[in-house]
């Protein structure tokens, strides 16, 4: 054995996710590709598919599926009528009540799994001589889970070092160690940096001097919490560990979808927005059109995938611009599908117009634009911080539309201070671009970003979610909750989310907009959903589902159907049915020799 080579074991894809999230995980390829390059040993587990039949028994799945084709269906999806079926409805309203009891059984069924899995991964700590082990934090089950395996872990290897990364760890750093003492260190943002140096100093024999390795928080023994500095890795660095690193196993028992990251950090900084704080705010890197082309192509000749979505922050116009040049300067117009998100503006653009800049990059493979909208009036825009005009976005998304780029266009509803008639102007503008699909969810407060730490003064108030809480609190016992109150940043780093189910089988939300209370926000974010509905707009579908259906070749409408239920029921062997029939078509779209 190379004493030298450490070797860590990266585990992701815990929790629940619609179909989208079946899928490798674009960090962990990243990490694993950092640390071998520095003379380490890593290995990706991605429990994403592997724990569904454990999670999702069968006698729950089929109570589940009973109420969805009874009522859920019909009226939720199908839009029919409930007052022209009241015994429908009545069921419904009893359906959605007995779904959370059910919810409440799923919980504890996840938890006997997670420990199980804790358990797995403790034995293979000592038969495969694991050196250290790495948990990816995000919202939902996965940082349940994470908590839940670290706390074995350490129990059976107390010297065995546990890294956290992932969103979470940047928005609960404080949180995390007041729920576990297991973690050795939590790495914030970006990974690479931390996670090479930790190696490093493992291989020095010592995990010692965690003073001296950036972008982390750790906990000494004395029980203080310490930050160390923020760095960023150089730009050429950046290149060079976030291209390509598929390997054939990461696409077992997953869909075969890939991801290339385009750019690293945001500098617009908008109030609700999380990604300035996890992957930078000062410089925003951009992946160069060349090295992403490139990738697409190695990709495609080693795994033979065609389609692909751009991840990062928002990617800017000019750079999708620049992408669609490469490609068709290669002769490979026709050859690739890709997805993105896209900012509305862009500093850097110098086509003509957006309009000759949309047709250029559809054809040159951009089926699927995701747009973050947010408000339908400037004043709301502004509020949020969001740095463009409606006249623009409403340009930028009718051109894209126009293109015959499959156009989805997100929401923010209720956003606090936002005007009387803002669902009426967002109904409005989306008549005028007619989108494919128009999520639109009450604003969500993460710690750390500018609307959640000034959550009171934007208009949100922070409520126990807690009765007794809330009871102690109205009788003068207990102080005014704040975002940085311990039950509300306990209660939001184990807040199960599946953000593809509508708001209404989400738990509620520690907070009231607008003076709005969650059952009422929520109700008005419904109102809204239904109306886009009756446009004929989607409205839980973005451009990874359209990327799916694409490669599927089923209608938007169908994908829509059948995620909804995999989602709602975790329903197993449906979901393995859905991705064995994405990897059939995808093998079946590249049946042309992959050599370019
Ligand atoms: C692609 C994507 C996905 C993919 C892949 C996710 C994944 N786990 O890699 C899929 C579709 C599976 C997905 C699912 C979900 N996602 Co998502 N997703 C994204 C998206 C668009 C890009 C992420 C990405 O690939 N970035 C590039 C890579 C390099 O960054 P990264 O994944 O963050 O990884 C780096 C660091 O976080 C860190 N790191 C990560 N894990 C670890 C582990 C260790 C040990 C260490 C040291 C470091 C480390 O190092 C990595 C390399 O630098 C972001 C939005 C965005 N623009 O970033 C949302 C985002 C990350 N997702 C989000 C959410 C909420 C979810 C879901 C919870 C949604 C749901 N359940 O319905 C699930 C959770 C899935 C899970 N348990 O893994 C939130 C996270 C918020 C939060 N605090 O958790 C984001 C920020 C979007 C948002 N603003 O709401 N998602
Ligand atoms: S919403 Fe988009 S533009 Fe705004 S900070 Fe987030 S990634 Fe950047």
């Amino acid at each position: 054995m190379n004493i030298l080579r450490k070797k860590i074991l990266l585990v992701g894809g815990l929790g629940h996710t619609d179909l989208s999230g079946k899928v490798p995980r674009p960090g962990l390829l990243m990490l694993r590709q950092a640390a071998r390059a520095a003379g380490h040993d890593a290995e990706i587990a991605n429990y994403s598919t592997s724990l569904m039949d454990e999670l999702y028994p069968p006698q729950v799945v089929e109570r589940i599926a009973t109420m969805y084709h009874r009522s859920i269906k019909p009226i939720v999806m199908d839009g029919q009528n409930p007052w022209l079926n009241p015994l429908k409805f009545f069921r419904l309203i009893s359906d959605l009540k007995s779904l959370k009891t059910i919810a409440r059984e799923l919980a504890s069924i996840e938890k006997t799994v997670y420990e199980r899995v804790g358990h797995e991964i403790s034995r293979q700590v000592t038969t495969e001589n694991l050196d250290a082990v790495g948990l990816s934090l995000y919202l939902g089950g996965s940082t349940i889970g994470s908590i839940i395996i670290a706390d074995i872990l350490r129990q059976d290897h107390p010297d065995l070092p546990i890294i956290f990364g992932g969103p979470q760890t940047t928005h609960f750093a404080e949180t995390i160690y007041q729920e576990t003492h297991a973690p050795t260190a939590l790495v914030l943002g970006e990974g690479e940096l931390a996670l090479v140096k930790i190696l490093n100093n493992l291989r020095k024999g010592t995990i010692a001097n965690l003073d001296q390795i950036p972008n982390i928080t750790y906990r000494t023994e004395d029980g203080k919490i310490i930050r160390t500095l923020r760095q960023r890795l150089p730009h050429q660095e950046w290149i060079k560990a976030s291209c390509a690193s598929y390997e054939e196993e990461d696409f077992s028992g997953v869909m075969r979808y890939a991801f290339i990251e385009t750019s690293r950090g945001c500098t617009y900084k908008c109030h609700f927005c999380t990604q300035p704080l996890l992957s930078g705010s000062e410089i925003r890197y951009l992946k160069p059109a060349k090295n992403i082309v490139d990738e697409m192509i190695t990709i495609n000749e080693q795994f033979g995938i065609d389609h692909f979505e751009f991840v990062g922050s928002s990617t800017p116009q000019s750079q999708a611009e620049e992408i669609a040049d490469e490609l068709i300067k290669r002769g490979l117009k026709n050859k690739f599908k890709w997805v993105l998100f896209m900012r509305a503006v862009d500093d850097r653009s110098n086509a003509p117009s957006t309009q000759v800049l949309m047709n250029k990059i559809a054809g040159a493979g951009a089926l699927s634009i995701f747009f973050g909208v947010e408000a339908a009036d400037n004043a709301t825009l502004k509020k949020m911080g969001k740095g463009s005009k409606i006249e623009t976005i409403r340009e930028a998304m009718k051109a894209s539309v126009a293109a015959g780029i499959q156009t989805i266009g997100s929401f923010i509803y209720p956003y606090p201070g936002m005007p009387a008639n803002e669902a009426d102007l967002i109904i409005n503008f989306l008549k005028e671009v007619m989108p494919l699909s128009a999520p639109a969810q009450a604003l969500g407060l993460l710690p750390g970003t500018y609307d959640a730490d000034n959550a009171e003064q934007i208009g949100c108030e922070i409520v126990y979610p807690d009765p007794a809480d809330r009871q102690a609190y109205l009788a003068g016992e207990k102080a005014k909750p704040t975002i940085t109150s311990p039950e509300i940043l306990r209660y939001l780093l184990t807040y199960p989310l599946i953000l593809s189910l509508p708001m209404k089988f989400w738990s509620e939300l520690p907070y009231k907009i607008n003076g709005l209370t969650y059952q009422q926000y929520i109700s008005a974010a419904n109102k809204l959903t239904n109306r886009i509905s009756r446009l004929g707009i989607l409205t839980g579908f973005s451009h990874s589902h359209a990327l799916i259906a694409d490669t599927m070749k089923v209608t938007p409408e169908e994908l829509s159907e059948r995620m909804f239920y995999c989602a709602l029921s975790g329903d197993p062997k449906e979901t393995r049915k859905q991705i064995n029939l994405f990897n059939v078509s995808s093998n079946h779209n590249c049946q042309q020799p992959h050599n370019i």
